[in-house]
């Protein structure tokens, strides 16, 4: 079973979380985009969606799924997306796709947050994944300089902008080994939007694609 395959095994689980009548929030991602696809095929069942990306909602709206904004539905009882890194405890890297702003906002709307990902995404510990910050344009350069402090190595996403106009910096050479610590001091950083590690809250279950068949944590 390829990369691919894991993933979409690791969606195709995540839709028994479903019940009908439910507004379900959307992560982003190939893994995010094969729960999209899969759940195309009991759209009648839910009310609607929130995305946590432009490209997700265009995926969703291309199935005739109805996506709805945040603010007019409050707390969502489940969101089901990606991630780059997971660990044991729940704890994740999220934002190589750019998006972990209002991904980080729908996880921390939801009261099931859902991770779905082939095998490979299961570490130890976090960090082997450069960690995604999404950051002010005007605080580039002091945002990086704060890391360089820290003996982390930042690196511009070039060419990219999130779907709020800010920058990503994907920074390297972080040891994350108390990964609440290191997500609540990031954040105070003046400048960071949304530090990519998803700890203070994690996920409520992980779903794992694995070439001996789907695994749940929880
Ligand atoms: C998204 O899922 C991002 O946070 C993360 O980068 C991505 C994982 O990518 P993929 O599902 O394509 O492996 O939520």
């Amino acid at each position: 079973m390829d990369q691919d395959a894991m993933k979409k095994a690791a969606a195709e689980a995540a839709l028994s979380y479903i019940e009908n009548g439910m507004i379900v929030g959307i992560g982003t991602g190939s893994t995010a985009n094969h729960f999209i696809d899969l759940l195309a095929g009991i759209k009648a069942r839910i009310d609607g969606t929130v995305a946590s990306s432009e490209a997700s909602a265009q995926r969703l709206r291309g199935h005739g799924i109805p996506v709805l904004d945040l603010n007019s539905v409050g707390q969502l009882p489940l969101y089901v997306d990606g991630a780059d890194e997971a660990t044991r405890q729940l704890y994740l890297i999220k934002g190589g796709g750019g998006a972990l702003t209002r991904e980080k906002i729908l996880a921390g709307a939801s009261d099931r947050f859902v991770c779905v990902a082939d095998g490979s995404k299961l570490v130890n510990y976090l960090g082997k994944f450069p960690l995604p910050l999404e950051v002010i344009p005007m605080a580039r350069s002091f945002v990086a300089r704060e890391l360089v402090k820290r003996g982390a190595r930042p690196v511009l996403r070039d060419g990219f902008t999130t779907d709020n106009g800010n920058v990503i910096l994907d920074v390297h050479n972080l040891e994350i080994m108390e990964p609440v610590a290191l997500e609540t001091e990031l954040n105070m950083i003046p400048g960071v939007v949304t530090v990519g590690i998803f700890a203070a809250r994690p996920a409520d279950v992980l779903i794992l694609g694995t070439a001996e068949g789907v695994k749940t944590l929880s």
